[in-house]
């Protein structure tokens, strides 16, 4: 039995090559698989479940038929899909996790995340994701027409585009300080996450006590990570079709 993870998939109608590529993925995984981990921004932006088009039907039903061939599908949320929520999820047949969670993974207690917690010298998004992950916050945006919704999140994604070209690479990359006080926090030998884009395998060092697992971007290609039952790890990129 072994664990799969992807993250960072950016689902929007404007790409269609990577939701066909998704959905053939998604038909391809074996039952033998214990459980699918999608650690956040599986779509581009997400207004809230009341928007039912037909990429967010598709990926549904896709991920649906996962889940009943006896493979757990489990997501967290990601800084664009952070309003996605428990009517979707039901929807989709996936398990909602907290934006931090751990577990034993062959072996090995592991963090996973979605990683925009761990980029704290991008001062300016810290203080955004403080902003709309309030409650209220959250409250009074799902009350708004799908119009405004629609108006703000491309707002918002016009602005981070124009923030991380101004910002750079090393802004918005982790800051390796709060992942070894994350590592000393929670007690774990591994952390497992998306968001930077950069995937890779971190060994422990000498900075940073534990081993730093790092998902690829659906954007030129898919990404997977298999956590076997040993705990042994194989992160591989998946062709366009
Ligand atoms: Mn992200």
């Amino acid at each position: 039995m072994s664990h799969w993870f992807i993250s960072d998939l950016h689902l929007d109608a404007s790409r269609p090559a990577i939701t066909t590529l998704f959905l053939a993925f998604l038909r391809d995984i074996p039952n033998e698989v214990e459980s699918l981990f999608i650690l956040g921004d599986l779509f581009e932006a997400w207004i809230g479940d009341d928007l039912d088009d037909e990429l967010t039907r598709q990926i549904a039903t896709g991920i649906r038929g996962v889940s009943e061939r006896g493979v757990a599908v489990r997501f967290m949320r990601g800084n664009r899909d952070f309003l996605l929520g428990r009517n979707y999820c039901r929807q989709a047949g996936m398990q909602l996790l907290p934006d931090a969670c751990v577990m034993d993974m062959g072996g090995i207690p592991t963090l996973l995340l979605h990683g925009d917690t761990l980029c704290t010298d991008d001062h300016a998004y810290q203080a955004f994701r403080q902003e709309v992950r309030d409650p209220a916050w959250i409250e009074g945006f799902l009350g708004k027409t799908l119009a405004e919704r629609i108006a703000f999140a491309q707002q918002a994604r016009a602005a981070s585009q124009q923030h991380q070209q101004q910002v750079g690479d090393v802004i918005t990359d982790v800051n390796g300080d709060e992942v070894a006080a994350t590592f000393r926090r929670y007690g774990i030998a591994r952390i497992i996450h998306g968001h930077t884009h950069r995937p890779a395998i971190h060994p422990p060092s000498a900075t940073c006590p534990g081993e730093r697992i790092v998902l690829g971007d659906w954007y030129e290609q898919g990404s997977l990570l298999i956590v076997k039952d040993n705990g042994d790890v194989e992160l591989k990129s998946l062709p366009i079709i």
